[in-house]
């Protein structure tokens, strides 16, 4: 197989903006206040946002791409391979697949495989790397198809918010959760739904606290110590605490971090973390 005949597309919510040697775009989300419009691309200015949303008390909303977004994403590939967030928060999937019908119909040769993540941010980045992976391994498209699928079922996401105000003002979560929204010093921890919404499964007083919890979340959750991706909003500090005990507990560890971009900064909001990881 060509490589050149890839491509590998996702939507901004999951972090990725470019990748080296497999042809690649990134469809933007949009976040939008009265007064403004953050576009989740390139250009846009993370921490600045994050800064201008603290004082908002305004009505915020997201949109996700159309189906014109994502067919401009595409661009003329022959195969592509395109991630969106989660089909249980979003309408991003259903956007992608009337995108990739359109696509089809019109290139009869061309084909659009559209990955429903289930998840947000850091897992998306991992299902993204072994795309990238199995692209420059030349595995065909139907190989890729089937073994992505079965690569997604060894990964998860756990996270760990210390405000879900903007999840419930758009009613992306559980009235359970939304009753934690405002308590001072609170962290919310949880994980991806195997349904794709957010699971809240403890709480806690403080940061500090948080992390060893989200150390014993990772081992509950079959954590293989391979691949660990740690995005963050405004919190380097704290991202770096959470792998040096990862390192500690699971030496073999290959971790990154990194900010997280627009989309999922006003989600996960001011000091927020977010942990893709590979599972057993
Ligand atoms: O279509 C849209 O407007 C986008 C809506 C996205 C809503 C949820 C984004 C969540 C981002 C927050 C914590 C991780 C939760 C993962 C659960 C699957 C990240």
């Amino acid at each position: 197989m060509n490589i050149e005949n890839f491509k590998i597309v996702a939507d901004s919510s999951a972090d990725v903006l470019n990748i080296e040697q497999v042809a690649y775009a990134s469809a933007p989300l949009i976040i939008r206040t009265t007064q403004k419009e953050y576009v989740d691309n390139a250009d846009l200015d993370v921490s600045g946002m994050v800064q201008d949303l603290l004082s908002n008390t305004d009505r915020t909303t997201t949109a996700c791409p159309g189906v014109g977004d994502w067919i401009e994403a595409f661009g003329d590939a022959q195969y592509v391979f395109c991630v969106t967030i989660t089909s249980g928060l979003s309408g991003s999937y259903n956007s992608a697949m009337v995108a990739k019908q359109n696509y089809e119909e019109q290139y009869p040769d061309r084909k659009v495989f559209v990955i429903d993540s289930l998840s947000a941010g850091p897992e998306i980045k991992l299902i993204i790397e072994k795309l990238q992976e199995y692209i420059l391994a030349e595995k065909s498209y139907e190989e890729i198809c089937e073994q992505i699928m079965e690569y997604k079922e060894h990964t998860g996401l756990i996270f760990s918010l210390a405000s879900v105000r903007n999840l419930a003002n758009n009613g992306r979560v559980s009235h359970l959760v939304a009753s934690a929204v405002g308590i001072l010093g609170i962290r919310i921890l949880g994980r991806a739904s195997a349904q794709g919404t957010l699971e809240q499964l403890y709480k806690s007083r403080g940061e500090k606290k948080a992390l060893p919890t989200l150390l014993n979340m990772l081992k509950d959750h079959n954590f293989n110590g391979g691949k660990l991706r740690i995005g963050h909003v405004l919190n380097e500090s704290v991202a770096k605490q959470f792998k040096d005990m990862v390192l500690a507990a699971y030496p073999n560890t290959k971790v990154e971090i990194y900010p997280l971009r627009g989309l999922c900064s006003f989600y996960a909001e001011n000091g927020g973390v977010l942990v893709g990881f590979e599972k057993a």
